[in-house]
């Protein structure tokens, strides 16, 4: 390993956080390079279920860096409050390094994630983060970033600035009161202040050490068909958490990017709206959500459920070239008579193997399955593809074998000893 990328091939939490938790072990570096905290990660933390937002996931080691890159969006209220529960929790926080570039998350940006949404006919389902208006603010070019809230003047006629855009938004289109300069600024400063500790050229310090033969790993958020160009647009994040995300939310070329581990569960499941070829609306969805506890981290809207789709996760291994795969939540399936991947679209009479650009396409869009046989035993302490029942095997093999990605681990829990290593 020198360096890894860790990429959702679904819409989103497929237990990346815990596979990030798993390499860990032996990188020396841990970064986020896209979202914000509308991602919402898992990780069993000596015993207990602890949940990350924004921090990433190597917090949990003293000795790595645990890296907030240049392409996420930060909000200093909820790092604050994040960095508090991981204290109350005994995790020691000094290992934490923030992007001077990367963009801040103002309260405008929350309030206007739910004002816009209002305005939609085809609502997103957003987290009401603020993180969309966040990303149109850096594109626009009035975003405020981290280097600018930790210095005095530049804060203030940043905020100023931003304000004489978003005000007239405000007052013009919504019919709202304008947002006073006092309402955040104060608040705002002293956050800064507080983060300022942690502040520095995060794609330097990357660099360095990837120039020291360290071992650095991109831990990516929400997944490769929420990403704002290859996914189900307009119903995706806005941002690029595909792999290549990496190299501009961290700040490192591509060269410097040796393999990408797509994550990916045994089944689908996704939260907010938007196309899902393979949703169930039975028990079979109900049975899964409510075993493998399929609640949104950070909003605990019920996740909708499905079966694998493997046009879907090879649309994935393209665009993020997938070295390997992780499966998760394989344990979820015991005690299914059969268990259905599919493996190809059926659109207006023809089978496709891509995922369409176009919407109404993709809505007409029949899955075509494979049905195959499942399994009774509790697998939740299998280790190695021979400790599993012959039904399982076959499915993983069957899984690789449709996306032409070799399978790396496997995880029947969500304990870090439950991810078996595939030799
Ligand atoms: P946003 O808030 O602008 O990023 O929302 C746009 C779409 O992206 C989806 N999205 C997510 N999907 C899965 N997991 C996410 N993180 C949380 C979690 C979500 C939660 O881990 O469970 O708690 O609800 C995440 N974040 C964004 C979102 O549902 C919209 O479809
Ligand atoms: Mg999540």
């Amino acid at each position: 390993m020198s360096s890894i990328v860790i990429v959702g091939s679904q819409w989103g939490d497929e237990g990346k956080g815990k596979i990030t938790d798993f390499l860990s072990q032996n990188a020396d570096m841990i970064v986020r390079y896209s979202g914000g905290d509308n991602a919402g990660h898992t990780i069993v933390y000596n015993g207990k279920k602890m949940h990350l937002q924004l921090v990433p996931s190597g917090i949990f080691y003293p000795d790595k860096l645990a890296v907030i890159g240049n392409g996420v969006v930060v909000n200093p209220k909820s790092l604050i409050h994040e960095l508090h529960y991981l204290k109350k929790n005994h995790v020691k926080t000094d290992n934490l390094r923030i992007s001077d570039r990367a963009q801040v998350i103002m309260p405008y940006h929350i309030l206007f994630d739910g004002l816009q949404e209002q305005l939609k006919t085809n609502k997103i389902g957003t987290t009401k983060k603020g993180i969309g208006p966040a990303y149109m603010d850096k594109l626009e070019r009035i975003g405020i970033r981290i280097a600018d809230l930790i210095d005095k003047d530049t804060f203030a006629t940043k905020l100023e600035q931003a304000l004489a855009v978003k005000n007239k938004i405000l007052m013009r289109v919504f019919k709202r009161k304008p947002i006073q300069f006092s309402d955040i600024y104060d608040e705002y400063y002293q956050y800064g202040q507080e983060i300022k500790k942690y502040v520095t050229d995060t794609s330097k310090l990357i660099n360095d050490a990837l120039d020291q033969k360290k071992h650095v790993l991109f831990e990516g958020a929400q997944g490769c068909m929420l990403d704002v160009d290859h996914g189900t647009y307009p119903y995706v994040t806005s941002s690029n958490p595909i792999a290549g995300g990496a190299s501009t939310g961290a700040g490192v070329g591509p060269t410097r990017i040796n393999e990408v581990v797509g994550v990916a569960k045994a089944y689908t499941s996704r939260v907010g709206a938007g196309p899902f070829p393979t949703e169930l609306h039975n028990e079979i969805a109900h049975h899964i959500r409510v075993t493998a506890h399929e609640f949104g981290v950070v909003t605990g809207r019920p996740r909708r459920i499905g079966w694998l789709d493997t046009v879907a996760l090879r649309h994935a291994v393209r665009v993020s070239g997938l070295t390997q795969l992780s499966l998760n939540c394989l344990d979820v399936f015991s005690g299914f008579k059969t268990i259905k991947v599919c493996t190809e679209y059926k659109l207006d009479g023809q089978n496709i193997d891509h995922y369409p650009a176009n919407l109404a396409q993709l809505e007409r869009c029949k899955p075509v399955y494979k049905e195959l046989p499942g399994w009774d035993e509790d697998i939740s302490n299998c280790k190695t593809l021979e400790d599993l029942p012959k039904n399982a095997r076959n499915y993983l093999k069957f899984v690789a074998d449709n996306v032409h990605v070799p399978l790396d681990t496997f995880a029947v829990g969500p304990e870090r000893e439950k991810t078996n290593v595939l030799k």
